[in-house]
């Protein structure tokens, strides 16, 4: 599809929730840029930066990141990709990561990807990730065409140290007491669109039809 001019949009839901998979077929299908906020702070984990490094041991606890810090990363890398069309998974987490954003960028929509917590305690447990591109795979509902490698580069996989059943307790917590605010910030500002379920390709195709509607309408007003 044709983009008609630049589409900002926001992807939330609880850790586990699909966001990063559900991402991955907006790419594709959209065209708009991916940025995870949970990707660039691994990267920087993973290449020892001095940011990384400060911020290991909040993530592997199950802490959000302090907001002033994530709010300059992400809006660093959005002025680096400015005149694109993007899409941001993992932030804003805190209304006053929400306001950051707000006071440079309109949002066209913000999807909410609700899935019950039961069903996201199973599946991180068996989750495997390629830390580069952040490619995410799951021994059950989507493995790697060879077990613990990546299909696309033949890299080998890693299990996230934040995946461990006590850390994702944590993280839900966080999820429910920091973004669940968040929520409430977008649906009253009527950009807020909810997709409930307890299966990815179920929740795809309601997503992928909201985003045709959705990019066809803003096209129409642009013409
Ligand atoms: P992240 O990296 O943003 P979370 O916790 O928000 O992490 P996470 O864990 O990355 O979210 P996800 O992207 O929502 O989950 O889900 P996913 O990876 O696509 O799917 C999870 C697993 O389920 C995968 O194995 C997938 O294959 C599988 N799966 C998907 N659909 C199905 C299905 O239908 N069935 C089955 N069986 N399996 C399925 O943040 C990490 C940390 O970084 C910090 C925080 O410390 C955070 O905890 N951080 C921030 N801190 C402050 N502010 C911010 N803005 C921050 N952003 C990150
Ligand atoms: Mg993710």
């Amino acid at each position: 599809m044709v983009l008609p001019r630049v589409i900002r949009a926001v992807i939330m839901g609880p850790p586990g929730s699909g966001k990063g998979t559900v991402s991955g077929r907006i790419t594709k299908t959209f065209g708009l840029k991916h940025i995870s906020s949970g990707d660039i702070l691994r990267a920087n984990i993973n290449a020892q930066t001095e940011l990384g490094l400060l911020m290991k041991s909040c993530i592997d606890q199950g802490q959000l990141v302090p907001d002033d810090v994530m709010s300059r990363l992400i809006l660093n890398d959005l002025r680096a990709i400015d005149g694109s069309s993007w899409l941001l998974d993992g932030f804003p987490r805190t209304v006053s990561q929400a306001e950051a954003l707000d006071d440079v960028y309109t949002l066209d929509t913000v999807l909410n990807l609700n899935v019950p917590f039961q069903t996201i305690k199973q599946r991180l447990t068996s989750r495997w990730t390629h830390l580069p591109s952040g490619r995410v795979y799951n021994t059950d509902f989507n493995p790697p065409k060879v077990p613990g490698f990546d299909d696309e580069t033949g890299e080998p996989l890693f299990q996230r140290d934040d995946d461990r059943p006590e850390t994702v307790t944590r993280r839900l917590k966080s999820y429910e007491t920091q973004t669940e605010p968040v929520l409430e910030y977008y649906r009253s500002k009527g950009v807020l669109e909810t997709f409930s379920g307890t299966e990815t390709n179920k929740i795809w195709p309601h997503v992928e039809v909201f985003l045709q509607r959705k990019l066809s309408s803003i096209n129409q007003k642009v013409v």
